[in-house]
């Protein structure tokens, strides 16, 4: 990049200049200056130090929002105050097709047990149940799952028995509830956690009908925000790949149920579901392997992993038949946006997982991302397994119980014995290496996780970068200090960003966001007015 600005070793001096000495340490072990060659050591998943403005969310996010919310045919029924059910109301932008085939799709609809003083006082449980038959006798759903906001764990509401007993007393309906009240572990990846736990417990595994298919798959840790699995299932479909699951994009209950039929499976976001991944590899025998629809390049290499996994000449030639033919579009627009983009720096912090992929498609348009960081990934997601190779994959979320799975008796099947894993390796194809954000960065970005509000406005200032990527809460000001903001979120209202259509729809919007001059005549109320600063009180 042509761009100048300080040394990363000095903005990270100056990011924790203002910060009392214990909390200028804490955050000096976050903020990293990376070295591809020697990734350093990164503080993740740890407690948020409280008075910090943080970008994340709670436990019940991570689970209600996240892993299940996409789900089409499963009664979300939220217990708690309304204002946590109003906050996870399809917020995410995760789609559903308007034209079917849906049958049941609950998606757009808000289940709350409305919770009130009352409850609190005397004890939830009879109004769930209520809410329970009310949502059964309206819309006989195949499945309720409860989640339980903070109130339910202060006052002890038991869902777990509620959702057994209302099982029972309904006979036709899976019940199954969610211990993820809001302050479990410190971020929404414990929710992640505790999803994946129950939705393996309580559904994976229910039907063995083998539904066909040569080259069988599911996918993981694909939500379908602004329609990515949709780009996403046209590819797969277009390669003759038959797509069993989805956790959790457009996805229905059949599916999860019917999902452990699979011979592979193949992770987007591996730090919401690789607890999943991995208990179904240990309980039926599924390996998984890490693929990235994120960018056309990574798109084209994704698709040719998992024809190599199956080993298949003809799914091979069908998947260079399929890249050779969506190639040109994307190189067309590519070479139309490229001296437009080129050069210009990028920001991300989101996430666990998008902050690393959406480097790709910046790299694509000639971007560099000079600075990146997770909401609440963990350490294996910034320094990648490889350099880690003996991480236990959840080592630091302590409070959240692992659940004890062994092989099943009747129905593991390794899909290849470990002989076929190790001749695929030398051929060239591992299924074991994913990379994480550090190893793809280069030497001297600066990776900091979980970003505080005023670490990120310091960056933008010492940086002055093209575009910064983050969510809601951090786009308006953003915006207002002359910087565009992408939410990588939501896409804001665009999208599809994933596969190779979705490519397409990125470069044009970034694009225009990086090239717009309107940023810069913006005059934000602090430059007009005096700012009020205030400074930490030294104990
Ligand atoms: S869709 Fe995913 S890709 S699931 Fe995760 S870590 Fe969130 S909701 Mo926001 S956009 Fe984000 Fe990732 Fe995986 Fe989304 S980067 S923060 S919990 N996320
Ligand atoms: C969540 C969901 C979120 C929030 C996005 C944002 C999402 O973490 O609860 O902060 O803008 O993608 O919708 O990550």
């Amino acid at each position: 990049s042509t761009k100048k600005y300080p040394a990363p070793s000095d903005i990270k001096e100056e990011l924790l200049k203002k910060y009392p000495p214990k909390v200028a340490k804490k955050r000096g072990k976050a903020i990293v200056v990376n070295d591809p060659e020697e990734i350093p050591q990164v503080q993740a998943n740890t407690r948020t130090i409280p008075g910090i403005i943080t970008q994340r969310g709670c436990s019940y996010a991570g689970c209600k929002g996240v892993v299940l919310g996409p789900t089409r045919d499963i009664v979300n029924l939220v217990h708690g105050p309304i204002g946590c059910s109003f906050y996870a109301w399809l917020t995410r932008r995760n789609q559903t097709r308007p034209d079917g085939p849906e049958g049941e799709n609950y998606m757009t609809y808000c289940f709350s047990t409305d919770m009130q003083e009352e409850h609190v006082v005397f004890g939830g449980e009879k109004k769930l149940k209520q809410a329970i038959q009310e949502a059964y006798d309206l819309f006989h759903p195949k499945a309720i799952g409860i989640f339980s906001t903070c109130p339910v764990g202060l006052i002890g509401d038991d869902v777990h028995a509620v959702a057994r007993e209302m099982r029972e007393k309904l006979g036709d309906c899976n019940i199954f509830g969610f211990s993820c009240e809001g302050y479990k572990g410190v971020s929404q990846s414990a929710g992640h956690h505790i999803a994946n736990n129950q939705v393996f417990k309580h559904v994976v595994g229910l039907d063995d009908t083998d539904k066909g298919g040569k080259f069988k798959i599911n996918m993981l840790g694909e939500y379908n925000i602004g329609g990515d699995a949709f780009e996403i299932e046209r590819l797969l479909a277009k390669c003759g790949i038959t797509l069993v699951a989805s956790f959790s994009g457009n996805s229905t209950i059949g599916q999860f149920e019917n999902s452990h039929t699979a011979d592979l499976n193949v992770i987007m976001c591996h730090r919401s579901i690789n607890y999943m991944a991995e208990m179904m590899e240990t309980k039926y025998g599924i390996p998984w392997m890490k693929v990235n629809f994120i960018g056309a390049e990574a798109t084209a290499k994704s698709l040719r992993r998992i024809a190599r996994y199956f080993e298949d000449d003809e799914l091979m030639q069908r998947v260079e038949e399929v890249i050779a033919e969506e190639m040109p579009a994307v190189q067309n627009v590519l070479e139309a946006t490229y001296p437009h983009t080129k050069g210009k720096l990028a920001m991300l912090f989101v996430g666990g997982s998008r902050a690393h992929h959406y480097q790709e498609l910046f790299g694509e348009l000639g971007m560099e991302t000079i600075s990146a960081g997770y909401e609440f990934g963990h350490r294996d997601d910034y320094e990648g397994r490889k350099v880690i190779p003996n991480i236990k994959i959840d080592a630091d979320t302590k409070n959240i119980e692992e659940l004890k799975v062994t092989p099943d008796p009747e129905r593991f099947r390794p899909r290849k014995s470990e002989e076929d894993l190790a001749r695929l390796k030398e051929e060239g194809l591992d299924i074991r290496d994913y990379e994480g954000m550090m190893p793809d960065m280069k030497k001297g970005s600066l990776v900091i996780d979980d970003i505080s509000h005023y670490e990120s406005e310091k960056l933008i200032e010492l940086y002055k970068p093209d575009i910064f990527c983050a969510g809601i809460k951090e786009k308006y000001v953003v915006q207002k200090m002359g910087v565009p903001l992408k939410q990588l979120h939501s896409y804001d209202y665009g999208g599809p960003y994933a596969g190779f259509s979705g490519a397409i729809n990125f470069y044009k919007d970034i694009d225009r966001m990086v090239n717009s001059r309107v940023w810069k005549l913006i005059q934000a109320p602090w430059e007009e007015e005096n700012e009020l600063e205030a400074t930490y009180v030294t104990p």
